[in-house]
């Protein structure tokens, strides 16, 4: 009965274990995930990977030290006639060693990460920029010199479910409260920069599978970047609590190849142009393109800076 019971728990386990150990895992997060996804990005395989480096260690860590406790506790036992031993006050060979291994365990790890959050800030080069405004409660996408902008917010079904206050199931909506009604379409294989702020409190613009959050803070311009190796929709939230309806102002992220790209940027130019335009052109001072930026953040994210190609 007992023995019935513990090989349910372990089957249990062990097929929680199978997804969470797959390397290839999918963007979106499944329901008891368990490990950090390995997201679509260098970076968010960056993360990944120091994530994992860091946890095998800290496993290695644990297995000895408990390992070491239970030979310790159950070999070295009163009942088996073990006398502690009173005499021993402290060993300096073991202090060097238990002070020197993990001196070297955390140098070893500082190295890479220190390596790979400096890549991770370095917005150089980048071929476009795409500004995220952040409001109570939704997001401003400007493609920055292109002459599109359009606000995201949560698609109206999920709005209608959530007020409708009956429980959601996956049957109702498969993206409950995470699906918006105008989705930021990204190319791949681009180096996409993004200057992200806000225009009320404190919001923070996070998909997990390009690897970052960043925090979205009126009058200040932060920085990132990203690179999406794999077409796809990638879904993200506000990471930071700006007020009643912090909960509902998902991101959804759609990537495309680059010549789809460029098709969906004309259609939004054409959306975006003057029905009628009788007359000439004349030429906006705006028009004229800013030199290429170098990383450095605007102060004023409305200059839009020159977008290659
Ligand atoms: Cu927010």
């Amino acid at each position: 009965m007992k023995a019935g019971r513990f090989k349910q728990w372990a089957v249990g386990v062990a097929a929680m274990a199978v997804p969470v150990l797959a390397f290839a895992q999918a963007a979106d997060p499944k329901p008891w995930q368990l490990n950090m996804g390995r997201g679509v990005t260098a970076q968010s395989v960056n993360a990944y990977e120091a994530h994992m480096l860091a946890l095998w260690i800290c496993v290695v860590i644990g297995v000895l030290v408990f390992g070491a406790m239970a030979v310790a506790m159950f070999k070295f036992r009163h009942s088996k006639g073990a006398v502690a031993d009173k005499d021993f006050t402290h060993s300096t060979k073991l202090e060097i060693i238990w002070t020197v291994v993990p001196v070297v365990l955390l140098v070893a790890m500082a190295f890479p990460a220190t390596s790979k959050l400096i890549k991770m800030y370095d917005t150089r080069e980048s071929a476009m920029t795409i500004k995220v405004t952040g409001f109570q409660w939704m997001w401003k996408y400007d493609y920055l010199g292109e002459n599109v902008s359009f606000t995201s917010r949560l698609d109206r079904k999920s709005d209608a479910l959530r007020q409708s206050k009956k429980t959601v199931t996956q049957a109702d909506h498969e993206h409950y409260l995470l699906d918006v009604d105008n989705v930021l379409v990204l190319p791949t294989d681009t180096k996409i920069r993004f200057v992200i702020t806000a225009d009320d409190v404190i919001h923070a613009w996070w998909v997990p599978a390009l690897g970052w959050k960043q925090d979205a803070i009126p009058g200040i311009v932060n920085e990132a970047w990203t690179e999406i190796k794999e077409p796809g929709v990638y879904r993200g939230q506000c990471a930071e609590l700006c007020g009643k309806d912090h909960g509902f102002m998902p991101i959804v992220v759609r990537a495309v190849p680059k010549a789809e790209y460029q098709q969906w940027l004309a259609e939004q130019k054409a959306k975006n142009a003057p029905a009628a335009a009788p007359a000439a052109p004349a030429a906006p001072a705006e028009a004229a393109p800013a030199p290429a930026t170098a990383g450095t953040p605007n102060s004023d994210a409305t200059t839009a800076p020159a977008v290659a190609g």
